[in-house]
């Protein structure tokens, strides 16, 4: 589909955002640090957080620091064309108003914001691409999610199916149905998600959003285009329509202790190895607790967006 791939041939730099509750963590969880990416703070290999007491963080969730408009200010300044957000990572957090599920942003916090919305907006003013990242198959705290409790409220066993009906098919019907037109869904980590869920998921994009790109981490080669590893930019050359993930320092979410930010050159250097490749490149930023994205992060995509904004002088 000639029209979907539009969004890579323009806008080969994008920014990609890993913000929910993890992020209030900052990976310390009572005093005491866990190495490793953020967003997994629940898993066992990680502080082990059993799902009732992670929801519990949900109240004290309050990141009046959020500035929509300054996001979006940065990605342009950066020289990024598009916005790829997390609207539910694994934790199952949505950080949008959801009807299918309450355990969300608008109404488990004391915020009761749906940044979304104001992100969207932001971006459609500023002429940026939005898209959204939606954990389809891990969700550890909706019964029946991959890795999520077994059993429901009332202790009746949970399956895939329950989840699946529940709530992430009707909250993929909302985040493609809510927030104007959608650039991209990536979907991740699909482990052993059967077809037909995956191909329900798609369907719905396609009637949604038919514009809309779909990450090749749906599942079953049902996506339009190819992820690369994590963090990784390619050495040779790669086939296809494809991206490279990778983040400004080394953590997906915030992480309090992780200062190893790329510097501008480091950025360019890994942002012409995949656009000269024929790929595109999207770079994380984790915004803290607060909504706030790290000062350090934020001037490297600046300084690196100054190289590229007056290029044709250099
Ligand atoms: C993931 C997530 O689990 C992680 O938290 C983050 O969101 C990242 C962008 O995606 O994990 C993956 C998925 C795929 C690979 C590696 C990590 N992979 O294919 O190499």
């Amino acid at each position: 589909n000639a029209e979907r791939g539009e969004l890579f041939d323009e806008g080969n730099y994008a920014m990609f955002i890993h913000w929910g509750l993890y992020s209030l963590l900052a990976n310390n969880v009572d005093g005491q640090t866990y190495y490793g990416i953020g967003e997994w703070i629940m898993d066992p290999k990680m502080a082990g957080i059993p799902a009732e007491e992670y929801k519990r963080l949900a109240g004290a969730f309050d990141p009046t620091q959020f500035d929509a408009k300054a996001i979006v200010q940065l990605a342009k300044d950066a020289g990024m064309k598009y916005i790829v957000i997390t609207a539910k990572h694994h934790d199952g957090f949505a950080m949008y108003h959801s009807k299918a599920c309450d355990f969300n942003i608008v109404d488990s916090t004391p915020w009761k914001i749906d940044p979304m919305k104001e992100l969207s907006t932001a971006c459609r003013k500023a002429g940026l691409g939005f898209g959204f990242y939606y954990s389809h198959s891990q969700d550890w705290t909706f019964p029946g999610g991959r890795k999520g409790p077994e059993v429901d409220e009332n202790g009746k066993p949970a399956t895939f199916d329950d989840y699946f009906t529940k709530k992430c098919l009707p909250q993929v019907e909302e985040l493609t149905t809510q927030y104007g037109p959608i650039e991209l869904i990536w979907f991740d980590t699909p482990g052993g998600m059967e077809k037909k869920y995956v191909q329900q998921l798609v369907d719905v994009v396609r009637k949604n959003q038919p514009k809309a790109l779909v990450s090749g981490r749906a599942g079953h080669n049902l996506g339009d285009y190819q992820t690369l590893g994590d963090m990784e930019v390619p050495h040779h050359n790669v086939k296809g329509m494809w991206e490279s993930v990778d983040t400004t320092n080394d953590s997906w979410a915030y992480a309090w202790y992780d200062q190893n930010w790329k510097s501008p050159k480091k950025i360019l250097r890994r942002l012409i190895a995949c656009v000269g490749r024929g790929g595109t490149y999207m770079l994380n930023v984790g915004p803290c607790g607060k909504g706030a994205v790290p000062d350090r992060a934020a001037r490297s995509l600046r300084e690196a967006g100054e190289w590229i904004h007056t290029y044709p002088q250099v």
